[in-house]
C-alpha cells in the first residue's frame, strides 16, 4: 500500500480543489512499475476475485477522494465472444444455408406477388432479408415449442420480419401456397395472412403483436418477470424457458423499448434475450448517421447491467484480425460512424480497400493478400450462422441476468441493385426483371431465367433433404413455432356466494365504490378456487385506494424476498414484501403494469393457467398515457379486469386539470373487445365482475373489462331485483317517479358518481315543479351503442324481417317526458345514442378542463349538479311547449344559477 501513499497526494481538507491537482504529477515509468507489480503479486497470491476486488476499493477510493476518473460502459468494436470460445457449429451449414435461401425467395416472393396482384398494398423485404440468420439459427437450435410437457420459449418476432416468419412456416408446410399469396389480403377467399404478427386476425399463429415498435421489448420484459412470478407463487414449475425479443434498433428510439431494462436486470432474469438487429437502418435513413447505435446501445445495457454479446464480424475477418497484432484494425473499426459504414456496404471491394483499409499502410498489408470481390464481400456477424450460433449459446447458458445481443447486419441483404444498404430500402416492395434474377442466383433458387421472373414461391419436395432437415431440427425443439393457442382450463363456479354480500347494500354506511371493489377483491383473493389466480397490480397509488392492508394478507411480489424489515413492521398495515407475494407493486409504471396486466391476462394461452389480473390505476393515466398498451393487449385477446380509479371529472376532487378524468370512457369506446362501466353503486360492480369472470375464465370469451370507480362515499343501497340484465346491458331503471298523476313528466340518466346529482334533482323537480321523473342507471353507454349499431346493421341486411328495435329503444318505448343524461364524462356518451331515443335528448357532461376544487364547486363549474339537471329538464319542458319559458327563467334565479359564469368547454 506504500505505492498508494506516493500514487494519490492525501486529501487534507474538504476544500481541496483542482488547484491541488494544477500541477501534473509525472509519473516515472517506474513507479507504474511498482503497482503492475503489487496488483500482480496479489493476483499471484490471492488470485483474480480479490484482484478485482482492490481495484473496485481503489476506485471506491479515488472517487470519494475526489479523482474525475473517465468511465465507459464500451468494450472495443470487435465481437465479444473471442474466436477461440467459439463453439462448434452443430448443425449443416450448406444445409441450412440453402433452407435459409429458399424462405427468402418466398418472403420477398409474397411482398413482390401482392403488390403486383393489388398497387402499393405493401409489406416489406428487407426487414426480413437483413434478419434472416438471426431468425433461421433460432429456428434450428434454439426456439422450443410449447409442448404437454414443455411451456416452450416465448418469442416476440419483430414485426416487419412477419414476411419470413410465414415463409418459414410455408416450407414447414403450415401455410398453404393460397395463404402466403394473400398476404395482406386476408379477406379474400380461402383466408390470408396478416400484414403484421396479430393474434386477433391469426389466433392459432401468432402470439404477440409486436408491430407497434417499442412495446414489445417491454411487454417481453414483464412477460419474463410474470414468468418469474407465476413459479415463485407456485403456478407453474420453474423451467430453463426463455423469453426471446427481436428487435429493430432504429425501434430502440422508442422510450417504451429500454424504459424497462433496469427491472430485467434487477430482477435477475436470465430468461430474457434481446436480439437487436443492428443494420444501422430505420425507415428513413442511418439510425445514427453520426455515431454509432451499436456502441450505444451497448453502454446503455452495460449500464443497466445486462449480459452484452456484440456480434459485428464474421467468420471472414477472423484470420485479419489475427493477423492485426498490433490492435490497429479493431482501433479502425471503432473509428468509423454509421454512416460510413452504410457507404461501405453499398460500396465495391476497391472503396473498402481504399477507404477503409487505406486510411493506414499497415492496414492495407493486412488484407493485401484478398481480391477486391473478397473484400466487398468480408460477411457481417448477424449474416455469419456460426457466429450467431455462438452468441445464441452464451446469451441462453448466461446465469444471473438478461443478455442482450448486438448483431450487425445489412438492411436488405441480397437485394443488390434493388436496395441492399440503401436509404430507400425499408420500402423497397417491387424488383424488376434483372433484379429478380441475380436475387434467384445469388441465393441459388433453383428456377431459371423465365420462371423466376414470374416470382413463384418455391417449395422443395415432401422428401427433399431440405425439407427433412427442417422437420427434424423442429421435431427435436418439440414442435412448431410460432403458435398460439387457449389452453387454460375453465373455472367452474359461478361464484354467487362470493358477490352476494355486495349485493345486499351498505346499510347507510357511506362507502365509494373503490372501496367496494376493494372490499369485493379481497373476498376473491380468499376464494379456493380463484383466489391464487387473482393478480392484483398497482402503479404506486395502493394507498391512493385504500389498498394497502392487502400488503400484509396477500404481500407484495419480490422475487429476492424482503432483505430488511419493514419501517412499519408492529403497525397492521406493514408494508410485507415476499417471494411468494401476489400482489404486483410495479412503482410509478403504468406502461410495466400494463405490460404485467397483459402477461397475466394472456397466460391462459402463453401458460395454460386462467390468471385474472385487477390493475387498477388513477383513470386518467391509463387510456390516455398507454392507449397503445391497451389496443395491444386487445389484439392479444387479453382477459382482466382494468380499474379506472379515482375516476370523473367532478368526483377527483381537487386534483385539476392533469388527474380529473372526463376522458376515459370516450377513450375505451375504440377497442372493439373492451367492455367499459361506469358503475353508480356496489352491486352493479358486483354483477359487471361477476359476469366478466364467468365469460372470460368460464366460456373463454375474448373479452376485457374497464370498470371506472370512484372516490365519492355515500351509501350503497342493495340491488332491485330484476335489474341484472339491464346492469350488463348498460341501463336500468332504478327509481320510477312516485307521483304518478303528475302531468310534467321526465326521463333522466345518471352514471357514476353523478347519479346522485340525478336522484337529487329527481326530488327537486318532483317537489318544486311538480315533475315526475323517473331515474335510470346509465351503466355503459358503450354497450347502449354497440348494441344500437349491431342491431341497425342487422335491419340493413335484412330488410324483409320483421326489424329489430336496439335495447335503449326498448328501455324507453312507454318512458313519456323529456330526456336528460349527465355524467362525469364528455357530452358525447349520452349524445352518441340519442338518436336511439324516442325524443330528443340533453346531454350534460363535463367537456373542457379540470379545476383543483371541491366537488360542490366542480359540479357547478361543470354544470352538472342536481340543478343544473333540474334546469335542463325545465328548458326540455319548456321547449316542448309544456311550460312557460319564464318559468326556466325564474328557476334560473331560485336555483342560484350564475348565467355569467365562465363556459367550461372554453375556459
Ligand atoms: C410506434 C411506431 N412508429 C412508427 C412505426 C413505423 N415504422 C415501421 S418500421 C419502421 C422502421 C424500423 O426500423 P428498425 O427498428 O431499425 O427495424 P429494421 O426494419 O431496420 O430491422 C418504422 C418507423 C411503427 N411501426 N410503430
Ligand atoms: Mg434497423
Amino acid at each position: 500500500m506504500a505505492a498508494r501513499d506516493r500514487a494519490f497526494p492525501k486529501r487534507d481538507n474538504e476544500q481541496m480543489d483542482n488547484e491541488t491537482y494544477a500541477q501534473p504529477h509525472h509519473i516515472e515509468d517506474v513507479e507504474i512499475q511498482e503497482w503492475l507489480e503489487s496488483l500482480d503479486s496479489v493476483l499471484e497470491s490471492s488470485g483474480p476475485e480479490v484482484a478485482a476486488e482492490i481495484l473496485e476499493r481503489l476506485r471506491a477510493h479515488a472517487t470519494v477522494s475526489g479523482i474525475d476518473l473517465p468511465f465507459t460502459a464500451n468494450t472495443p468494436y470487435a465481437n465479444t465472444i473471442p474466436v477461440r470460445l467459439e463453439p462448434l457449429f452443430p448443425g449443416d451449414q450448406e444445409l441450412e444455408r440453402r433452407i435459409k435461401s429458399l424462405i427468402r425467395w418466398n418472403a420477398l416472393a409474397m411482398v413482390v406477388r401482392a403488390n403486383r396482384e393489388e398497387h402499393n398494398i405493401g409489406g416489406h423485404i428487407s426487414t426480413y432479408a437483413s434478419a434472416a440468420t438471426l431468425y433461421e439459427v433460432g429456428f434450428n437450435h434454439f426456439f422450443r415449442a410449447r409442448t404437454p410437457e414443455f411451456e416452450g420459449d416465448t418469442i416476440y418476432f419483430q414485426g416487419h420480419a412477419a414476411p419470413g416468419i410465414y415463409a418459414r412456416a410455408f416450407m414447414e408446410g403450415r401455410i398453404s401456397a393460397q395463404q402466403l399469396e394473400n398476404f395482406r389480403r386476408e379477406l379474400k377467399p380461402g383466408g390470408g395472412l396478416s400484414s403484421y404478427p396479430h393474434p386477433w386476425l391469426m389466433p392459432d399463429f401468432w402470439e404477440f403483436p409486436t408491430v407497434s415498435m417499442g412495446l414489445s421489448p417491454l411487454m417481453a420484459i414483464y412477460q419474463a418477470r410474470f414468468n418469474r412470478y407465476l413459479e415463485n407463487r407456485g403456478l407453474k414449475q420453474a423451467t430453463d424457458a426463455k423469453v426471446w425479443a427481436f428487435l429493430g434498433d432504429g425501434e430502440t428510439d422508442e422510450p417504451e423499448s429500454l424504459g424497462a431494462i433496469t427491472l430485467a436486470s434487477r430482477e435477475h432474469l436470465d430468461n430474457l434475450i434481446f436480439v437487436v438487429n443492428c443494420n444501422l437502418q430505420r425507415l428513413d435513413g442511418p439510425v445514427r448517421g453520426n455515431g454509432q447505435i451499436i456502441q450505444e446501445l451497448e453502454s446503455a445495457f452495460r449500464g443497466a447491467r445486462w449480459n452484452v454479446i456484440k456480434v459485428l464480424w464474421g467468420s471472414e475477418w477472423d484470420p485479419i484480425l489475427e493477423r492485426d497484432t498490433e490492435g490497429l484494425l479493431v482501433k479502425r473499426m471503432g473509428e468509423l460512424v454509421d454512416g460510413e459504414y452504410q457507404k461501405l456496404v453499398v460500396s465495391s471491394g476497391a472503396y473498402v480497400r481504399q477507404h477503409f483499409f487505406g486510411h493506414d499502410e499497415r492496414l492495407l498489408k493486412l488484407v493485401e493478400p484478398l481480391p477486391d470481390e473478397a473484400l466487398r464481400r468480408l460477411r457481417l456477424g448477424g449474416h455469419d450462422p456460426r457466429k450467431v450460433y455462438a452468441a445464441y449459446k452464451a446469451a441462453v447458458e448466461h446465469k444471473g441476468g438478461p443478455t442482450v445481443i448486438l448483431a450487425r447486419t445489412i438492411k436488405g441483404y441480397g437485394l443488390g441493385e434493388a436496395g441492399e444498404g440503401k436509404n430507400v430500402t425499408h420500402q423497397q416492395k417491387k424488383l424488376n426483371e434483372d433484379e429478380l434474377r441475380e436475387f434467384r442466383s445469388r441465393f441459388g433458387i433453383p428456377l431459371n431465367d423465365d420462371d423466376c421472373i414470374t416470382v413463384p414461391f418455391y417449395r422443395p419436395a415432401e422428401d427433399s433433404i431440405e425439407l427433412q432437415y427442417l422437420r427434424s431440427r423442429r421435431e427435436a425443439l418439440g414442435g412448431y413455432t410460432p403458435k398460439r393457442s387457449a389452453r387454460s382450463k375453465p373455472i367452474a363456479a359461478d361464484h354467487d356466494e362470493l358477490f352476494k354480500e355486495f349485493t345486499e347494500g351498505s346499510d347507510e354506511r357511506e362507502v365509494s365504490t373503490t372501496m367496494a371493489f376493494v372490499a369485493m377483491l379481497r373476498k376473491m383473493l380468499k376464494d379456493p378456487e380463484i383466489g391464487k389466480l387473482i393478480v392484483p397490480i398497482v402503479p404506486d397509488e395502493a394507498r391512493t385506494f385504500g389498498m394497502e392492508s392487502l400488503f400484509r394478507t396477500v404481500g407484495i411480489y419480490a422475487s429476492g424476498g424482503q432483505k430488511y424489515e419493514p419501517v412499519d413492521m408492529n403497525t397492521l398495515l406493514l408494508y410485507k414484501e415476499a417471494k411468494d407475494g401476489q400482489i404486483l407493486e410495479e412503482g410509478i409504471t403504468e406502461a410495466g403494469s400494463m405490460a404485467s396486466f397483459i402477461a397475466a391476462g394472456s397466460a391462459y394461452a402463453t401458460h395454460g393457467i386462467n390468471t385474472i389480473p385487477f390493475f387498477i390505476y388513477y383513470s386518467m393515466f391509463g387510456f390516455q398515457r398507454i392507449g397503445d398498451f391497451i389496443w395491444a393487449a386487445a389484439d392479444m385477446r387479453t382477459r382482466g379486469f382494468l380499474l379506472g380509479g379515482t375516476s370523473g371529472r367532478t368526483t377527483l376532487s381537487g386534483e385539476g386539470l392533469q388527474h380529473q378524468d372526463g376522458n376515459s370512457h370516450v377513450l375505451a369506446l375504440p377497442v372493439p373487445n373492451l367492455k367499459a362501466y361506469d358503475p353508480a353503486f356496489a352491486y352493479e360492480i358486483a354483477v359487471i365482475i361477476q359476469d366478466g369472470i364467468r365469460r372470460m375464465y368460464k366460456d373463454g370469451e375474448n373479452w376485457f373489462y374497464y370498470i371506472t370507480v370512484m372516490n365519492e362515499p355515500y351509501a350503497m343501497p342493495p340491488m332491485p331485483s330484476g335489474v341484472r340484465e339491464g346492469i350488463l346491458k348498460g341501463m336500468y331503471k332504478y327509481r320510477a317517479s312516485a307521483n304518478k298523476k303528475a302531468k310534467l313528466k321526465a326521463q333522466l340518466f345518471g352514471s357514476g358518481a353523478i347519479l346522485n346529482e340525478v336522484l337529487h334533482a329527481q326530488e327537486i323537480l318532483e317537489q318544486k315543479y311538480s315533475v315526475a321523473a323517473d331515474v335510470w342507471s346509465v351503466t355503459s353507454y358503450k354497450e347502449l351503442y354497440v348494441d344500437a349499431i349491431e342491431t341497425e346493421r342487422w335491419n340493413r341486411l335484412n330488410p324483409g324481417e320483421k326489424p329489430r328495435v336496439p335495447y335503449v329503444t326498448r328501455c324507453l318505448t312507454d318512458a313519456p317526458g323529456v330526456l336528460v343524461a349527465s355524467s362525469d364524462y364528455l357530452k358525447t356518451l349520452p349524445n352518441m345514442i340519442s338518436k336511439w331515443m324516442p325524443r330528443r335528448l340533453a346531454a350534460l357532461g363535463t367537456d373542457g378542463f379540470g379545476r383543483s376544487e371541491g366537488r360542490v364547486s366542480l359540479r357547478d363549474f361543470f354544470e352538472v349538479d342536481a340543478k343544473f339537471i333540474t334546469l335542463a329538464t325545465l328548458h326540455e319542458l319548456s321547449a316542448d311547449g309544456k311550460i312557460d319559458a319564464k318559468v326556466v327563467d325564474k328557476a334560473i334565479e331560485d336555483l342560484g344559477i350564475v348565467k355569467t359564469k365562465p363556459n367550461p368547454v372554453t375556459s
